[in-house]
């Protein structure tokens, strides 16, 4: 019997274990992850060997690792419904990437802007990890054939470089053998802005926790960063035109409207004719309303850790057994012996 188009999916998407999760991971990623698994099958990963790239993480890795588990589950992900795992415990990531890294060529890296960030000045000194990164999430993502990709805007580039690198793969052993994997980018907040600067995203590695609310953060550190979160002196705005030239009003509208389920539109006629002072404690209490459940349900995971470690576990053996077969089908592709 054919499938229907919702069974032939499969989503795959995750988070890196470098702590400080954020209210942009969980707008732009895990909210959306929360309504997706209702229809379809998913894979959600703690993409670990990722967060080695850069050095400053590596000895907060274990911790961070059971924190990504946590918030997922915190936030509505079902363990049972979905493979929940860790990637370094399915060693068939590092090994896909390093057969596709051989079909990669090295002026599509040189494209990717996040590398250039991340390095910054420092080109020479980067790991080779933190430049060949890409190809690793392309790994993830085809080690299980999977077509659809929940991300935020930020990882759209990365994306593309998935998309070029299952075709050119296709390609060259003239095989149908990766589904050609679609991005799902969506929701008001795919990318959420930092609250001190319109024009940087809101991040992890951002050295002031002020940009940022932790799913972590109590109440009261809630109520003062959104306080002091960047406005301007002109009055609330009427319509959604020039707000580009406003990135920072822009950026607490569409928080306001992803925690809300309506559309910026909506948020603008709601507080038409009200001032900042007033949004922002209606803002601050939407987003205790919605963290604070999230972060209570953290902690509780996280004080015993025996239940979100055998969840863990589980997803790591449901995960390798596809990533295994995938493996062994890929292996006979490319023609290596004993297989
Ligand atoms: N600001 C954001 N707005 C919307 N979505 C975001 N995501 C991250 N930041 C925002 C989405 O969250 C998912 C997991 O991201 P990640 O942890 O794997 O890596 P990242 O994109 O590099 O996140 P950070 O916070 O910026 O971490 P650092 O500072 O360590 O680089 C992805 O789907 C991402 O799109």
């Amino acid at each position: 019997m054919e499938k229907s188009e919702e069974e032939a999916k499969l989503i795959f998407s995750g988070v890196q274990p470098t702590g400080n999760l954020h209210l942009g991971n969980y707008l732009g990623a895990i909210k959306n992850w929360v309504e997706l698994q209702k229809k379809t099958k998913c894979i959600f990963c703690i993409v670990d060997l990722h967060a080695i790239t850069t050095q400053d993480n590596q000895n907060r890795i274990l911790k961070n690792t059971r924190e990504v588990a946590a918030a997922y589950i915190a936030s509505g992900i079902d363990p049972k419904k979905n493979i929940i795992f860790v990637q370094s415990n399915v060693t068939g990531h590092s090994e896909l990437s390093w057969i596709l890294s051989c079909h990669t060529p090295i002026g599509w890296l040189n494209r990717m802007t996040q590398f250039k960030d991340k390095a910054g000045k420092n080109k020479e000194r980067a790991a080779l990890g933190l430049y060949s990164y890409p190809v690793l999430m392309a790994a993830d993502i085809l080690l299980y054939k999977s077509t659809h990709v929940p991300v935020g805007e930020d990882q759209k580039q990365h994306l593309e470089l998935s998309r070029d690198i299952a075709q050119a793969f296709n390609r060259y052993y003239d095989v149908n053998f990766f589904p050609v994997p679609e991005p799902i980018i969506t929701g008001n907040a795919t990318r959420v802005m930092s609250l001190k600067d319109g024009s940087k995203k809101m991040s992890k590695s951002d050295p002031s926790d002020q940009s940022r609310v932790n799913l972590s953060d109590d109440s009261e550190e809630i109520k003062k960063k959104i306080q002091k979160a960047k406005t301007d002196s002109e009055p609330f705005p009427s319509s959604l035109e020039n707000l580009d030239d406003r990135p920072e009003i822009k950026n607490l509208i569409n928080i306001f409207s992803s925690l809300k389920n309506n559309s910026p539109e909506e948020t603008i006629a709601q507080y038409l004719s009200k001032d900042f002072k007033y949004f922002k404690e209606e803002l601050s209490n939407l987003i205790i309303e919605r963290v604070s459940k999230i972060s209570s349900e953290m902690q509780k995971l996280l004080r015993d850790y025996t239940y979100l470690d055998s969840i863990l576990i589980q997803g790591s053996e449901r995960a390798n057994e596809i990533a295994e077969t995938n493996i062994k089908e890929l292996k006979k592709i490319i023609g290596f012996f004993g297989s």
